[in-house]
């Protein structure tokens, strides 16, 4: 932990992770009174992950959590009562209690996108927003989670390539807690560094320890600012531990007991507490207080959100489908002219087929970004396309014929199976086509 902060900085990011630590131990003690609807996760240990990443974004920019990262929430301003409120499903909480764990965002306010559980998916989504605002012209910075598990899905690569090609500034925070339910991380991937993934998009990347709040810091404040001045999108490999079960219902008894214990060693806040008290930026004082100011604030939150009531029961059939423009309009709000969206306000030229790009109109009377209509066939896509013989020989893998030893293959082939063997050349791309 190097000293390069201001007093207030590694002050703010000491509260943040004590208030992170203190909001989920409320709630685990609603969890036990029954008072959580849904499932309850936990990011003990994986503190200096939230909060040290969410600090580096500035106001206007724009992040997206995951389940474990209530951390960020609160960097980013949202009040413990809406987190409490959301897992108790109140009517007060921001979705009216629509959901039991923490599906709600802020998209006008704080910029926060909401959370999606299909793992990966906020990765695309995230890149769109950072994409979206540099359109906009407003230099800001979008940011999302994945866990090493999260990072073996389809959609982490498709996403990452596309934030990749596009250059968007975007930041994706890897937060490899070594477990992906009760998949150890070397049983799904065969890599040291789950950073290298950077590589296959050629995007840098940081490896850094996510138990080391001012590391953490320090590196996302440096992914920040090189993606908001147009490097395109950075990966950070957070190396943490989960030191809990996957969610309240998982006892985690598949964690070998001395991988518990080195990470238990290393708690993040104790490890801070350490620094903080050794660079005397934190006294036994200035403890008492932050311990009153948290203790005071939570118990006001909490009976707040235990004195909001549930939603009325006839809520629940209600807002289920959007009803068109008297639920809420559904168009873009920022309808953009062509000038936006092409070089060099974004990074890559278009190179529409589609006669009449951009001449369009949409509904709100601006022009559309993609005219599509009964428009002939582009010169160029009515070309044969076939790759004449002496590139393709330099394009293509020669056929080398394989040894057939599955089980199927050794079975009667259906009349219209290809030959499992190939042998000559022609007949090997014939087989590849
Ligand atoms: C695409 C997809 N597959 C499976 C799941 C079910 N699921 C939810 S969390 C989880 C484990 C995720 O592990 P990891 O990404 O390492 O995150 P961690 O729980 O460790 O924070 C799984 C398999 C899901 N939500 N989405
Ligand atoms: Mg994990």
């Amino acid at each position: 932990m190097k000293k390069a902060l201001t007093r207030q900085q590694y002050l703010d990011l000491y509260y943040f992770m004590r208030l992170n630590r203190a909001v989920e131990d409320t709630m685990v003690k609603l969890f036990r009174q029954n008072k959580i609807v849904g499932g309850l996760y936990s990011s003990l240990g994986q503190e200096a992950v939230s909060v040290g990443t969410a600090y580096a974004l500035e106001k206007k920019d724009w992040l997206a959590p995951m389940i474990r990262n209530i951390g960020a929430l609160l960097v980013k301003g949202v009040p413990p009562r809406d987190v409490f409120m959301q897992h108790m499903a109140k009517y007060d909480s921001p979705t009216k209690g629509k959901d039991g764990t923490s599906h709600f965002g802020d998209l006008e306010n704080l910029h926060i996108v909401s959370p999606i559980s299909m793992l990966g998916d906020l990765i695309p989504v995230m890149t769109g927003v950072a994409i979206a605002g540099r359109y906009l012209g407003q230099k800001i910075v979008a940011m999302t989670w994945i866990g090493d598990g999260g990072s073996s899905t389809g959609v982490f690569h498709e996403g990452m390539n596309f934030a990749a090609v596009q250059q968007a500034p975007f930041v994706l925070v890897l937060e490899n807690n070594q477990w992906a339910y009760s998949t150890p991380v070397k049983r799904q991937v065969p890599l040291e560094n789950l950073a290298d993934r950077a590589k296959a998009y050629g995007i840098p990347s940081y490896v850094v320890d996510g138990n080391d709040v001012v590391a953490v810091y320090t590196t996302a404040k440096e992914a920040v600012d090189r993606a908001r001045n147009g490097e395109g999108p950075i990966l950070i490999e957070v190396k943490t531990f989960r030191r809990l079960g996957h969610a309240q219902h998982d006892p985690a008894e598949y964690v070998p007991k001395e991988m518990r214990a080195y990470w238990e060693a290393r708690d993040p806040i104790a490890l801070y507490e350490k620094f903080l008290s050794a660079e005397k930026l934190l006294d036994a004082n200035n403890k008492k207080q932050i311990d009153e100011k948290i203790e005071t604030l939570l118990s006001a939150e909490r009976d707040f959100a235990e004195n909001s009531p549930l939603p009325p029961a006839e809520f629940a059939a209600q807002g289920v489908y959007c009803t068109g423009d008297d639920c809420h309009k559904v168009a873009p709000k920022w309808e953009r002219p062509i000038a936006e969206v092409t070089p060099p306000k974004s990074r890559v030229p278009a190179v529409w087929t589609v006669k009449g790009f951009g001449s369009g109109k949409a509904s709100g009377g601006g022009s559309a970004p993609i005219h599509f209509g009964d428009t002939e066939k582009h010169e160029e896509q009515s070309k044969d396309t076939e790759v004449p013989e002496a590139v393709a020989e330099t394009i293509r893998p020669p056929a080398q014929p394989r040894p057939v030893k599955s089980k199927s293959a050794k079975a009667t082939p259906k009349k219209s199976a290809k030959p499992a063997v190939v042998s000559g050349k022609s007949s090997a791309r014939k087989a590849r086509r």
